[in-house]
């Protein structure tokens, strides 16, 4: 119903990602809630209960999985991978499309718009909905949860400012604790950026453009409570094309390690703060950087 992309635009995209591609992120479909938890469940925390809100089509699509990173591409631990795609399409390797779509044809949820209108705007419609659903209960040490998140989409960079703002977010008891900047996770961050790596186009870089892109999120629980819940959700926004995705790793009472803070409602991650283990990444970084602006060039030739 839209979206026309000049063939230029694709070649430069095209060639300029998979010049840094390794095999290494390996998505397997996956629709079982409690196996999904039990992927990036730590230490501190035990789930009561799970439910999987996805999409799935008889060609093959689900927007639900796990992975494994073996060599670390955007530095991202183990986990599940959620997407308002299939989530097959985003192991690591070249971008190959700069509109990549599964149309899963599904609208939200009255609830899940009101998940997701704080998250874009409140003024779109979404579609395509993945939602995962946590009721857990942490020990008697535990203050505070943590997760590493990568998040990206194909609508970044031509839909920004767009009416296909595409989001993600970690509700906590009632609170969304994904955000970065004092802002929620969507294609109109400004610190989306190009970072190669799979198919996604453009992803949330908290370093801005040191190429570093995990978001470290924490959110504050009351030490041996139970009951608390938890829910991630990532959608579409006005229409179901071009797809948006986000890996996500650790859930227990330890920093997962090589996230920025994004911020949340715990005590030991303050706003915008990199930690050390950021520095490990610098060569990384430095790499991705000089395909950014590579692209940056290409894209303002078109
Ligand atoms: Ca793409
Ligand atoms: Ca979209
Ligand atoms: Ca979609």
């Amino acid at each position: 119903m839209k979206r026309y992309y000049k063939s230029s635009v694709f070649g430069a995209v095209a060639f300029c990602m998979s010049a840094g591609s390794a095999q290494a992120i390996l998505i397997t479909q996956e629709t079982d809630a409690n196996l999904l938890a039990s992927s990036i469940l730590g230490s501190g925390v035990t789930v009561s209960s799970a439910s999987l809100s996805g999409q799935s089509l008889l060609s093959g699509a689900v927007s639900s999985g796990t992975y494994t990173n073996a060599s670390g591409v955007y530095g991202i631990g183990d986990g599940i991978v959620i997407s308002s795609g299939n989530v097959s399409d985003y192991n690591d390797g070249p971008n190959s499309l700069p509109g990549n779509t599964t149309n899963f044809n599904t609208s939200a949820s009255g609830a899940q718009e009101t998940l997701l209108d704080p998250i874009t705007g409140g003024s779109l419609d979404h579609y395509d909905v993945t939602q995962f659903d946590l009721v857990f209960d942490v020990d008697s040490s535990t203050d505070s949860i943590f997760f590493n998140v990568v998040f990206g989409s194909d609508e970044y960079a031509e839909f920004v400012n767009s009416s296909f703002i595409d989001a993600f977010g970690i509700y906590l008891n009632g609170v969304n604790i994904a955000l970065f900047d004092a802002l929620p996770v969507n294609i109109n961050h400004p610190n989306m950026d190009f970072i190669a790596g799979t198919e996604l186009d453009g992803i949330l870089d908290p370093t801005s453009g040191a190429g570093n892109p995990i978001m470290l999120f924490e959110g504050a629980v009351a030490a041996g409570s139970t009951g608390n819940t938890l829910t991630f959700i990532i959608a579409d926004s006005g229409d179901t094309a071009l797809d948006s995705t986000a890996y996500i790793s650790g859930f227990g009472n330890v920093d997962p390690g090589g996230g920025t803070c994004g911020g949340g409602t715990g005590n030991d991650c303050p706003t915008g703060v990199p930690e050390p283990s950021i520095l490990a990444l610098l060569g990384v970084g430095l790499l991705t950087l000089g395909v950014t602006t590579s692209l940056r060039r290409r894209k303002e030739n078109v």
